[in-house]
């Protein structure tokens, strides 16, 4: 039967089946918009998708009237191992909804308050483990610190469980599991049509074995004690229940979100905080601004308490972190589907059901971030930027009703620790750190290390910055 994808006017299809999308499928799509634009036709073996960073057309994208999250073939993948949580649930999936109902509370901004001491006790081990290494003199490994911190947070703060990742030399074997799962989602769409991966299908099985068992672990230390009182995910799950028929979620449904939160809450969050320190290593000035910021609130006490209400002004730090996400989107690719047949942008015709994959690192190197889209600069996000930009320009956290969940608790997270690290350590790039960004259907800067020198007293003082505003009193 006819190509329908060929048949799409104006949009080029390129075949890779000759090389296939090898270890980088994002990055190879990224190359491929850089030499064929915006919006293209990815083939392979003859299997066609559609790539879209346009601006305009993400937009458009973003009508939920006409548009819908779709379950693409990497997130059918890891529905082998997460199968109905909220990330990978089809949108008519009952437990969908009713999770999301059930879940929302515990995301809602002002819960991250009850975050906060758990996030601080566990940005509290980082530093315990980054100040032995300072002494030292040895290197820190970045992105696996940052996973050790991330996947330490969301246990604790999410289900009271605690992987104690700190006191381990290698990462808990949860993580190393996870990765193989994947990897495995996202090589599995590279597979040539008739090779065997038997071997590598039973070794993801194992690993997804091991995940779940994981999980009962993590219930079972919770099964039999009082859950009226507990407020945490896990909590909710095993009591909350639905406003709508008042039962609670069923016992593998709550095994599948807890997998599910314990995969998405801890490798894009540290992705992203390992991007943002890579971006503060190359651009010495941006880090002095975030320095400042963090020495305004906590001046020379080199142990700080920061309370919840700080974090809310490290606006310049949050600006780094958004900039790090632009150029770097962790979760880097999302695809939608038309809810009926519909011309997208106006021109691109697709019929109703039929999907596209939004390549968000390319959407955030568009026209409409003027013309230098590859340069780290934080200005990008003050207030008055953001508002001079089309919202949808934007995409780290996906769009519409299945957008990220965990928005607000990764980004209090990262926030905190950024600036507790840029406040109490001089960063050195020893090894001039060239970025090779690895991916794992997300991304990471793979082997980057730091070395560390504790600031002085005169490291802090600062004269004030140029046009820097009293904080605002509330009006
Ligand atoms: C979600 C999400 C998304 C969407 C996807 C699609 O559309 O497909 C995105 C893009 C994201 N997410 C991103 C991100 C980034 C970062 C850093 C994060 N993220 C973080 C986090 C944390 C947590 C806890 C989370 N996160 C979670 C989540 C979930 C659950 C989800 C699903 C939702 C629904 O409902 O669907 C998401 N996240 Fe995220």
């Amino acid at each position: 039967h006819p190509d329908p994808a060929a048949a799409l006017p104006g949009v080029p299809v390129v075949d890779i089946t000759a090389t296939g999308p090898g270890r980088t499928p994002i990055q190879q799509v990224m190359e491929l918009m850089r030499a064929h634009g915006p919006v293209l036709v990815r083939r392979l073996h003859g299997r066609d998708v559609m790539f879209v960073a346009d601006a305009d057309l993400v937009a458009d994208l973003a009508d939920e009237d006409r548009f819908a999250k779709h379950i693409g073939p990497a997130l059918e993948n890891v529905r082998e191992f997460a199968a109905d949580g909220l990330f990978t649930a089809y949108n008519d999936e009952p437990n969908w909804a009713k999770a999301h109902d059930i879940l929302m509370p515990a995301f809602a901004l002002g819960s991250m308050r009850t975050y906060h001491p758990v996030m601080l006790e566990v940005a509290r081990r980082l530093i315990g483990s980054w100040d032995r290494a300072a002494r030292s003199g040895e290197a820190v490994n970045v992105p696996d610190d940052m996973t050790r911190m991330t996947l330490d947070t969301i246990g604790l703060a999410g289900f009271d469980y605690d992987f104690g990742s700190f006191e381990r030399a290698e990462p808990h074997p949860f993580v190393e599991s996870m990765v193989r799962c994947l990897e495995w989602s996202m090589t599995r769409l590279a597979r040539t049509p008739g090779e065997d991966h038997s071997a590598l299908d039973a070794a993801f099985r194992a690993d997804a074995d091991y995940l779940a068992q994981v999980v009962d672990d993590v219930i079972a230390s919770r099964a039999g004690t009082d859950q009226s009182g507990a407020e945490d995910l896990l909590g909710l799950m095993l009591s909350a229940p639905h406003p709508a028929d008042g039962t609670t979620l069923d016992t593998a449904n709550i095994r599948n979100q807890v997998i599910t939160f314990l995969i998405a809450g801890h490798e894009t969050t540290s992705g992203a905080m390992s991007f943002a320190l890579y971006y503060l290593a190359k651009n010495p000035a941006v880090l002095r601004l975030v320095q400042r910021e963090a020495d305004a609130l906590w001046g020379d006490d080199a142990d700080p308490e920061p309370t919840y209400d700080e974090i809310g002004r490290l606006t310049y730090t949050r600006q780094v972190l958004n900039e790090a996400l632009r150029l770097w989107p962790t979760a880097a690719a999302f695809s939608r589907r038309a809810r009926e047949d519909t011309l997208l942008g106006g021109r691109i015709p697709m019929r109703a059901g039929q999907a596209v994959t939004v390549m968000a690192p390319m959407l955030h190197r568009q026209p409409v971030w003027g013309d230098n889209p590859e340069r780290f600069d934080p200005e990008r996000f003050t207030a008055e930027a953001e508002a001079a930009r089309p919202v949808h320009a934007f995409k780290p956290f996906g769009t519409g009703e299945r957008a990220c969940i965990g928005r607000q608790f990764a980004l209090h997270e990262a926030t905190m620790l950024l600036a507790m690290l840029v406040h109490r350590y001089r960063l050195h790039d020893h090894a001039d750190y060239q970025l090779h960004v690895k991916e794992t259907l997300t991304l990471k800067p793979e082997g980057f290390t730091l070395t560390l020198t504790p600031r002085t007293a005169a490291d802090r003082v600062h004269a004030p910055l140029p046009g820097a505003a009293a904080p605002q009193e509330d009006a």
